[in-house]
């Protein structure tokens, strides 16, 4: 309840600035920035680890602003982390994340970037991203069904994942000491 109520206000300021800005804005036709490629020396935006050198499906975010912004991330998980903060929940940034139907766990290739929006996601699996617990992104429910009778999980779509999901999967305690052996440890294979 309180988790509401400190939401709705910037909510409100969102709508009154949305219907002064609507007018002229109805038909300029907006094209969706196309997916960038997550590089090797790439780090995340969040944890700051080098994306490509751990397995699970990445994130990235292509901010609104005029001057457009590419923001990658190690994980799905930390992907969200990032859009569910009060500050980003609300924007129309673009956002991708690996379709793992189509690519391997291990290394996720960038031509398997899919609209975050559109994917399903798997949460509490058993096969951890960059982070342990991650979210299993897929392009379909068929997909994201068949990943579940494998590795188990539970499945949502995006708009049905807030913060409370990645604190569930990864209980405060435990998330300190694996973010350090994280961040700090090689390579895991
Ligand atoms: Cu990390
Ligand atoms: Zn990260």
């Amino acid at each position: 309840m309180k988790f509401a109520q400190l939401k709705s206000l910037p909510l409100l300021l969102m709508f009154a600035l949305l219907l002064v800005g609507c007018s002229g804005e109805a038909d300029k036709v907006v094209e969706k920035p196309a997916p960038v490629h997550i590089e090797s020396g790439d780090e995340c935006h969040v944890c700051g680890m080098a994306i490509t050198r751990f397995p699970g499906p990445k994130g990235e975010v292509i901010t609104d602003e005029k001057e457009q912004t590419v923001h990658k991330f190690c994980s799905t998980r930390d992907m969200f982390a990032w859009v569910l903060q009060p500050e980003n929940v609300m924007r129309k940034h673009t956002l991708y994340v690996h379709d793992m139907s189509q690519t391997e766990w291990a290394s996720p290739d960038d031509t398997a970037l899919i609209d975050a929006r559109e994917a399903v996601y798997v949460i509490g699996s058993e096969r951890k991203g960059a982070m342990g617990q991650t979210m299993a992104s897929f392009s379909t429910e068929a997909a994201a069904h068949d990943f579940m009778k494998e590795y188990g999980g539970e499945m949502l779509r995006y708009d049905a994942i807030t913060l409370e999901h990645l604190n569930t999967e990864m209980p405060m305690g435990d998330m300190h000491g694996d973010m350090h052996s994280d961040m700090h440890g090689e390579m895991k294979h």
